[in-house]
């Protein structure tokens, strides 16, 4: 059955039997902003093909056949954290077994490690440690802009920042300043979970809340610095709370402007205190990315994190509505230490091949999404 106009867009191929996604299907062809209701009515519908092309015609019409890609690396500078978040693996509590923090040359050594690809950007993230001093966090990214002077520092979850401003009873404006002095480029999108109260006391009851996230990222836009936003979706959440966090992230992004990309990130559930929920079926993954592109209008990119959902699931996310597969990472904690069975991380060559094989054109990006040349050990960015 189609809802559409005979020489609608969207017609060629597009086909549903679900009378729910006709208006819906209207909306998307005409580039009108969908509703709570119609974020919803995605979600219910078993018809992922249709949701899947809507999503993919307005993937192509921002990006065309491009995807992105960026060679990165991830440093988790500490995993102690105060803490007891149930959806985490990560955090230790202070002095129990199996917590590490970097000493700042580690770190430094750390960062230069690794696959012999030139790394444009470092990606860090780490636990809510009680006594490290903010200026260790501080000289930690100094050191590594005078080792590396050309790579992108994306730096600090939301929810990190608010605990060294808590720590060092500062303002968020203050602590996000003296951030990027040190040299933070833009803050990656983590900890934003579910913004949901509700859901938020079950999966991460000693975080800030939703509200505070998006402020301290309000924050960040306004004195300059972008960021990502996330969403972990596979646990205790429904359909309306997945909704609601996305359409108060649209609601921000059309007020500053400042967030990059979207990323949906997929629960593992092992070793977590709600190991007792099954894992995300590969329905639920592409649903996410699908639904993200068709209700997050005001955001440039939409990105399957390979990690996350695996190198599979992310290549046939680009067809799906995805225009971005994160990058190399080369050393991942988070999820690994929650049971991923996805490498730790990839080559660019890798990268490229995902991408190609999916029919794509593979765009090397830096984080700022500008066109990457490179030699193996070097690169350059265009201006
Ligand atoms: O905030 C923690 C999630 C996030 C688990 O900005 C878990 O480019 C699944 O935000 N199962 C951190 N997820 C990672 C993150 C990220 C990753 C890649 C790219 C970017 C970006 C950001 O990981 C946390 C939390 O939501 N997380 N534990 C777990 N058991």
């Amino acid at each position: 059955m189609s809802f559409l106009a005979p020489n609608s867009e969207l017609r060629h191929g597009f086909e549903t039997s679900d009378p729910r996604l006709g208006t819906i299907a209207a909306k998307v062809e005409a580039s009108e902003r969908l509703s709570f209701d119609d974020g919803v009515a995605l979600y219910r519908t078993g018809d992922i093909l249709a949701v899947g092309w809507m999503a993919n015609v307005v993937r192509e019409r921002m990006h065309g056949d491009i995807a992105y890609f960026n060679v990165n690396r991830h440093i988790n500078p500490t995993n102690v954290c105060v803490a007891s978040c149930r959806l985490c693996a990560f955090g230790r509590k202070k002095g129990t077994a199996g917590t590490y923090t970097m000493a700042l040359e580690e770190a430094w050594q750390t960062a230069g490690s690794g696959l012999s690809e030139a790394v444009t950007e470092f990606h860090i993230v780490g636990g809510l440690h009680p006594d490290l001093p903010f200026e260790y966090f501080e000289d930690l990214i100094r050191g590594l802009k005078v080792r590396f002077p050309k790579v992108h520092i994306k730096a600090f979850t939301m929810v990190e920042v608010a605990f060294f401003a808590k720590l060092c009873k500062m303002s968020i404006e203050q602590t996000l300043l003296r951030l990027k002095a040190a040299g933070v480029d833009s803050l990656p999108g983590g900890g934003a979970e579910i913004f949901a109260d509700r859901v938020r006391h079950i999966i991460c009851d000693h975080k800030i809340d939703g509200g505070e996230w998006l402020e301290t990222a309000r924050t960040a836009h306004r004195i300059g610095l972008r960021s990502n936003a996330t969403m972990l979706y596979g646990h205790v959440e429904n359909d309306e709370d997945r909704v609601d966090h996305m359409l108060r992230l649209r609601e921000l992004q059309d007020e500053t402007g400042g967030f990059q990309t979207f990323i949906p990130l997929a629960f593992h559930p092992d070793n977590t205190a709600l190991a007792h929920i099954p894992k995300t079926t590969g329905m639920m993954d592409l649903k996410q990315i699908a639904v993200g592109r068709l209700l997050l209008d005001n955001f440039a990119h939409i990105k399957s994190y390979w990690q996350m959902v695996s190198p599979q699931m992310a290549q046939i996310s680009l067809r799906f509505g995805a225009d971005d597969i994160d990058g190399t990472v080369i050393e991942e904690k988070i999820y690994h230490d929650a049971g991923a069975t996805t490498p730790q991380g990839m080559r660019r060559a890798d990268l490229v091949r995902l991408i190609t094989d999916a029919g794509r054109v593979p765009f090397e990006r830096d984080t700022m999404y500008r066109a990457v040349t490179r030699s193996e050990d070097s690169f350059t960015v265009a201006v």
